[in-house]
Order: C-alpha cells, then structure tokens, then sequence
C-alpha cells in the first residue's frame, strides 16, 4: 500500500511566517495539529503527525498547573501519543495526512489491528492539542459575546458551566476528559469520554465537536494535587482561555439566539 506521508519541510516556511504573523503564543483555532508550528526538539519518530509547539513555556500556567506538570506532560505523554500514532500508520501502512482528526473520524474504516492504536494514540494527539490551545497565562476571566450568551442559553451561565464541567470531569472513573461540545443544533453540551476518546470519533458514545476539554487523567493533575481531582478542576478556570474557546466555538458552528 502506498503511504503518503506529509512534508514537513514544506509547511515549515508558510506556517512559520503565519505563527510569526499571529504572534507568539496564539494558537490558530484549528483542533488540527498540521496548522500548528511543530515542535522539531522533540523525537516523534517518521510519519506524517508532528508535535505542536507549545505556544509558552512549562511554567507559564503556574500556580493552576506547576512546571514540572506541564514539562513531563506535553514533552512526554503528549509526544508519546504523536510517536506512537507515526508507528501505528507506519506498522499499517495507512495513508494519512498530518490531520490527526481525519484519522479519528474514521476509524471504524481503518485496518482491524492498527484501530486500538489509533484510537488510543490519535485521541491522545488531538485532545492534547486542543488542550494546550484552550489554556493560557493571560487568560480573561469570563466568555464574551456569542459565546457567552450561548453558555447562557444552553447551560444556565458560567457558574452552571463550572459545576456541570467539575462533575462530569469528576464522574470519569478512571482517566479520561471532560468536553464542553457544539453539538449538530449547534448548541452547547457538556459530556466526558473514557481514555483518550474524542465525541468526534466513530467510535465513541458522546457527539459533539469539543470546544474546551479538560484532561482528567492523574498525570494532568498529581504531582501537585496527588488524589484531589476537584481542586484541579476548580483551580483550572483561571488559565482557560475564553477566546480561544469562542474561536473553536465559531469554527465548531455554534448558533446565535
Ligand atoms: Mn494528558
């Protein structure tokens, strides 16, 4: 089978002068890694799937989440799920572009072997990426706009928000994410996935197009907040990103009143 692998080289150059364009620190409002600025410190193995830089540094979102969090969480989950996606479509011999949200809609469709690995591996990649784009030092405080009338109109308001988030986040046994989702209406939904599942694979039971997930796998949250997932989960509102959120929200198609 051929494999077509992305060219990094190539989207090096545009991507760099866009990131250059947008400013440091400003994530495109994409969910998919290929728009992003590849982080080439980090070995991520051949394949057509390349780790987002992180748009600041390690310590940047302390105290909510501590450097040493942030170091082993992004340089060493995330770009283990990133290598170990590259291997998965190597060893399979799929043909993939660099989009791994491509991938995960699909999956039901891939190679029977190759689709726990991408499942596992693909979700970790792209709930990752969203993650790092909806957090920020400079967060503001509270949703604006269209989006803030929608948490209004589908949730009850932010405070509702906070708590439907904490305890679907809470409600996970085990690891796993909590979403805040544009559904096909084009309202909002708060759900939770198992894992690394995503509500936009085929494969899972919740729908929906996340616009903010929170990680809630102990390697998100222990080192500083050992078994208390609910101070994470309260601490973590201060470096959410509201305007990245709207961004994906847009994107996502969230309706207007
Ligand atoms: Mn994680």
């Amino acid at each position: 089978m051929t494999r077509i692998y992305f060219n990094r080289r190539s989207f090096l150059g545009a991507t760099g002068a866009m990131m250059a364009a947008l400013g440091a620190g400003i994530f495109p409002s994409s969910l998919s890694a290929q728009s992003m600025e590849p982080d080439t410190n980090i070995d991520v193995g051949e394949g057509p799937f390349s780790l987002p830089r992180l748009p600041y540094s390690y310590d940047a979102l302390e105290p909510a989440i501590d450097a040493e969090t942030m170091r082993t969480h992004y340089s060493k989950h995330h770009a283990a799920y990133v290598r170990n996606l590259n291997k998965a479509v190597r060893d399979a011999g799929i043909e993939a572009s660099g989009d791994a949200l491509d991938l995960i809609k699909k999956i039901r469709k891939l190679p029977k072997d190759a689709q726990k690995a991408v499942r596992n591996n693909g979700g970790g990649h792209v709930n990752h990426t969203l993650f790092w784009s909806i957090l920020s030092p400079n967060a503001g405080s509270k949703p604006t706009g269209e989006l803030a009338k929608a948490i209004e109109r589908d949730i009850g308001g932010l405070d509702a928000l906070k708590a439907e988030l904490k305890s679907a986040g809470s409600g996970v046994f085990g690891s796993g994410w909590a979403w805040l989702v544009v559904g096909k209406n084009g309202r909002l939904a708060v759900t939770s996935t198992a894992n690394q599942d995503n509500p936009l694979m085929d494969v899972s039971d919740a729908e929906g197009t996340p616009i903010l997930g929170i990680d809630v796998w102990e390697h998100a949250y222990y080192l500083k907040y050992k078994n208390d997932r609910g101070k994470y989960l309260d601490n973590i509102w201060s470096i959410i990103s509201w305007e990245a959120v709207a961004e994906h929200a847009a994107k996502a198609g969230l309706k207007g009143r």
